[in-house]
């Protein structure tokens, strides 16, 4: 069954929950994320940012008052309370490298100019690269152009050479701690020198859970390994590799993603898609999978996410509509999911049967290597964790019918892909497993999990 008891790995999946008001966030952990297993929710950020209908309103600061479209600072605090509560963390989305660029009032109340933040920044505190025109960046393979200059306008703050900006970083950053934050997902990591992030991390009054954004890009002087002792990592080549094997590359080559040269998988935090690749946005090399992807791959990519152990999975939780990329979240905000499915215009990934069926599989399997590996053909791959799950991915447009060789027990487990264990039976498929031998079909463009966890009797 689903019970915390019955996971003996760790909740390490989190779940991205793009635009969700924190009010929507923290009945979601009580709801679903909680029971389901998830270990993290990720939230939008949550600073005082410029007005506006788009969902990137959220990314150009005004000031560091914990007032946002998502909610006020009573209503960000309830969240992570009732999260807890849930047995689900909470990792903050933060904005070290600017703050917005142009003039006006901010969601709060508070004024701005460019360069000037009333009580928070003066024009002292930013870089004027002078390397370009108007100062923004250009040119990515220029280092001290990427970390100097400013990202599409927006005002960089001089992380390198002004105390005051990384002391007010650090305090901004330790106020989220002190509401109980347990993560940080440092926004635009690449624009700003490692040894600066280092600067203000070690400033910080606790040891939250760290995941950086450095895209990596062909040809560029900025890797993501120079920000592995700072914490984690987003690892993009891993999203581009899913895509491109996904999409007709062929899957049997994501056996071994330690050996890739990427960040090791201990450092990596991995997606299929986030907020910004699955709206193909410009600043990003490379785009990914999302929900419009054809043959279901977004979904078996997912599941193959879940299933492999490099890197922490992150899950995009997000909504429809945003082939208009500049499109902010339906329903105001408040995240809506029925059973497995959203509502309201939201899509509610976490709540698709296999990922959270896939959810309880890694919280099972927790650090088992990869056993029993096969991989017929280039668009058909089978491995277990150990001794406790097994999966088969099948990205051909026809059945793969075998019989795999597993390590599990013999027994009746339920399929997590197209249903779960509910009170000892199975809601979707159930396999037998006899002598370490499973005689499966896995239905073209899909996948079939079993793990320890899941276990009874339904259709076969
Ligand atoms: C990130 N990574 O480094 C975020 O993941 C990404 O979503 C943010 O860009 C970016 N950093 C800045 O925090 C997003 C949108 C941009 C948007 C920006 C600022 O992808 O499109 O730029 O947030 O809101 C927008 C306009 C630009 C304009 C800029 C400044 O699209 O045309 O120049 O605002 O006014
Ligand atoms: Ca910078």
């Amino acid at each position: 069954d689903m019970t915390p008891e019955s996971r003996s790995g760790s909740k390490d999946v989190i779940i991205q929950m793009f635009e969700w008001t924190w009010d929507s966030v923290a009945s979601e952990c009580t709801n679903f994320i909680g029971p389901s297993g998830y270990g993290y929710v990720q939230v939008s950020p949550a600073q005082e940012h410029v007005t506006g209908d788009q969902w990137w309103t959220d990314y150009q600061p005004v000031s560091y008052i914990l007032t946002s479209k998502r909610g006020n600072r009573t209503q960000f605090s309830n969240m992570i309370t009732t999260c807890h509560a849930a047995g689900v963390k909470v990792i903050a989305d933060a904005i070290f490298n600017h703050m917005t660029g142009g003039s006006g009032i901010g969601v709060a109340g508070s004024p701005y100019t460019h360069y000037v933040y009333p009580g928070t920044y003066e024009a002292q505190d930013f870089h004027y690269c002078g390397l370009e025109p108007n100062n923004d960046i250009v040119d990515y393979e220029n280092r001290l152009e990427v970390q100097t200059c400013q990202l599409v306008g927006l005002a960089d703050l001089a992380t390198d050479t002004d105390d005051y900006v990384r002391g007010r970083l650090a305090e901004y950053a330790n106020d989220l701690l002190s509401l109980g934050v347990d993560g940080l997902r440092l926004d635009a990591a690449k624009h700003i020198a490692a040894t600066d992030l280092a600067n203000i991390t070690s400033r910080f009054t606790s040891t939250p859970y760290i995941t950086q954004e450095v895209i990596w890009g062909s040809g560029e002087p900025i890797q993501p390994s120079e920000y592995v002792d700072i914490g984690s990592v987003q690892e993009f080549r891993y999203t581009n590799s899913l895509k491109d094997a996904f999409l007709g590359g062929g899957i049997s080559s994501l056996e071994n993603l330690d050996n890739q040269g990427w960040v090791p998988g201990t450092k990596a935090n991995v997606f299929v898609t986030n907020h910004d690749t699955e709206r193909v946005q410009i600043l990003l090399n490379g785009n990914s999978l999302n929900s419009n992807s054809p043959s279901n791959t977004y979904i078996t990519a997912m599941i193959f996410s879940l299933a492999h152990p490099y890197g922490t999975p992150t899950i995009l939780s997000s909504y429809y509509g945003f082939t208009d990329t500049d499109a902010g979240a339906p329903n105001g905000g408040v995240g809506t999911c029925t059973g497995t499915c959203g509502r309201n215009g939201w899509l509610c990934q976490h709540r698709w049967t296999a990922i959270s069926g896939m959810t309880g599989f890694r919280n099972t399997v927790g650090e088992a290597p990869i056993t029993n590996w096969v991989s017929p053909q280039s668009n058909q791959i089978a491995f277990g964790r150990g001794s406790a799950g097994f999966v088969a991915i099948n990205n051909d447009d026809f059945a793969w019918s075998t019989t795999f060789t597993t390590s599990f027990a013999d027994g009746s487990y339920c399929d997590v892909i197209s249903g779960n264990s509910a009170s000892g039976s199975c809601t979707g498929t159930s396999f037998s497993v006899s002598n370490g031998s499973l005689t499966a079909t896995v239905p073209a463009r899909s996948a079939i999990a079993i793990y320890t966890g899941a276990t009874g009797a339904g259709r076969q």
